[in-house]
C-alpha cells in the first residue's frame, strides 16, 4: 500500500495565501517553483536552498517543484534550443543537490492550461473555471481570426460561436481574450494577442509526429541527467485534453501517455497524473489509468470536472463530476511505492470570503481548503474499511 503525502501549491512569498496558512489547512508538504527566474534562465543554487529554507522554517517540506518550464525553442526546435536544454539540465544539477527528486513540467505548445471563464457562477453561490468549446471557437475564429480555425470544429459549434460572438461587447471581448492568452498562475507566459499570434505561427508544420520526436529529442537529453541527480521527472498532460488551436497535443489521453512513456523507458520519466486534465475527456477511465501507468505515476492532481459537452466544462467540487474519486484514492493506495506519493487538491471553487479578497485563479485558500478536507477524509474511510 503506497503512503500518500498530502500537500499544497504554494507560489511563493507573494502568494496571499501563506506557509502558515498551509500547515493550518493540514498539508505537510509543499509544491512550488522559482517563478522569479525567468524560463530559460538555469535556476541559481543558492535561490534553490534560500526557498528550501524559508518552506522548512515553517515546519513544511518542499516536496515537488511545479514547474521548471521548458522553454518554447526547446519544443519548436528552433533558435537557441540547445543551449536553453543544457541550461534545463545545469537546473537539474542544482535541483539535485538540495535534495529535491520530484519535478512536475509541461510540454504544451505555446500555452500552459487554458479556460474560457474564470468565475463561472457555481449553483451554491461559489464561483468556478470553466472551458467552453463554443467561446473557445468565438475567441480562435472571430477575434485571433486564425487562418483555418473554422475548419477545425462542428458545424454546430461555428455556428454557435457566430452568434456569442455577435451578442459579446467590447469588454466582453477583451475579458475573454485575456483570459485566454495572458495566462494562468503558473503558466509563466504572459501574451496579448499578437505575442499570441506568433507563439502559435512558431508551430506551423509540426504535427503530433514532428512533436513527439521534439519531445523525445528533451528526454533523451535531461532524463539521463534527472537520473544521475536522483530526480523523478513527471509530465503535466494537455489542459484541456484535445487539439487546441491547431497546435500539436501529445498527452490527452491513454494511448498518449504509452507512447509518451516509450519514448524513453525510465522511472525517471514519469507523469504527473491529474484527474481534473485526463478527467475531462469522458473517454479516459481514470482508474484503469492509474492502474496500468502505476510505476510512472510520481505526483498525483486531484480534481473534478462536469461536462455539458464532449468539449466544455466546468471544474466542479472535488469530490462530484465525471472522476469516481473514491475508485481513484483507492487504486492510488493500492499502488506499490516505496516512498511517499504526493498530491494535491488541485483548484478549487471562490467561496466564502474569498469571493471578496485577490485569488489567483483556481488557487484560493478556502475551495483548495475543502478540497483536500474532502479527499484526506475520503483516504482515511478507504484506509480504515480496508484494515
Ligand atoms: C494548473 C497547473 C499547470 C501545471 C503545469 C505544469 O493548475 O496544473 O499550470 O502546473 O502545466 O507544468
Amino acid at each position: 500500500m503506497s503512503k500518500l503525502e498530502q500537500t499544497w501549491r504554494w507560489y511563493g512569498p507573494d502568494d496571499p495565501v501563506t506557509l502558515n496558512h498551509v500547515r493550518q489547512a493540514g498539508a505537510t508538504g509543499i509544491v512550488t517553483a522559482l517563478h522569479h527566474i525567468p524560463i530559460g534562465e538555469v535556476w541559481p543554487l543558492e535561490e534553490i536552498e534560500k526557498r528550501k529554507s524559508i518552506i522548512e522554517a515553517s515546519g513544511l517540506r518542499w516536496s515537488v517543484i511545479e514547474s521548471l518550464p521548458v522553454h518554447e525553442d526547446v519544443k519548436t526546435q528552433t533558435g537557441d534550443f540547445q543551449v536553453y536544454i543544457d541550461r534545463y539540465k545545469a537546473s537539474l544539477e542544482n535541483i539535485g543537490k538540495c535534495g529535491l527528486q520530484i519535478l512536475c513540467y509541461n510540454f504544451m505548445p505555446a500555452l500552459d492550461w487554458t479556460r474560457t471563464s474564470l468565475n463561472e457562477p457555481f449553483s451554491d453561490g461559489s464561483t468556478a473555471l470553466k472551458f467552453d468549446i463554443q467561446l473557445f471557437a468565438a475567441f480562435d475564429i472571430h477575434i485571433l481570426q486564425r487562418t483555418g480555425a473554422d475548419r477545425e470544429y462542428s458545424q454546430e459549434i461555428i455556428e454557435q460561436a457566430g452568434i456569442l460572438y455577435k451578442n459579446m461587447s467590447p469588454n466582453d471581448i477583451e475579458e475573454l481574450t485575456s483570459t485566454i492568452v495572458a495566462g494562468l498562475p503558473g503558466t509563466d507566459q504572459h501574451f496579448g494577442l499578437p505575442e499570441f499570434r506568433n507563439a502559435i505561427e512558431k508551430y506551423r508544420g509540426i504535427d503530433e509526429h514532428k512533436y513527439r520526436d521534439h519531445v523525445k529529442y528533451f528526454l533523451e537529453q535531461v532524463i539521463p541527467v534527472a537520473r544521475a541527480n536522483g530526480i523523478k521527472m513527471a509530465i503535466h498532460p494537455d489542459d484541456p485534453p484535445y487539439d487546441i488551436l491547431g497546435l500539436p497535443r501529445i498527452i490527452s489521453d491513454e494511448q498518449d501517455v504509452r507512447d509518451f512513456l516509450s519514448l524513453y523507458p525510465d522511472q525517471h520519466n514519469g507523469l504527473t497524473f491529474c484527474t481534473g486534465s485526463f478527467g475531462a475527456r469522458l473517454e479516459n477511465e481514470l482508474p484503469d489509468m492509474i492502474e496500468e501507468f502505476a510505476e510512472s505515476i510520481h505526483f498525483v492532481h486531484l480534481r473534478n470536472v462536469s461536462n455539458s459537452g464532449p468539449k466544455t466544462f466546468v471544474e466542479d467540487n472535488h469530490l462530484e463530476g465525471n472522476t469516481d474519486m473514491y475508485e481513484v484514492i483507492k487504486k492510488l493506495i493500492d499502488m506499490k511505492k516505496d516512498h511517499d506519493l504526493p498530491y494535491r487538491p488541485d483548484h478549487g471553487h471562490r467561496m466564502l470570503d474569498d469571493l471578496s479578497k485577490k485569488v489567483n485563479p483556481g488557487y484560493s485558500a478556502i475551495g483548495r481548503l475543502r478540497g483536500l478536507a474532502e479527499l484526506r477524509g475520503l483516504e482515511l474511510g478507504i484506509r480504515r474499511s480496508q484494515s
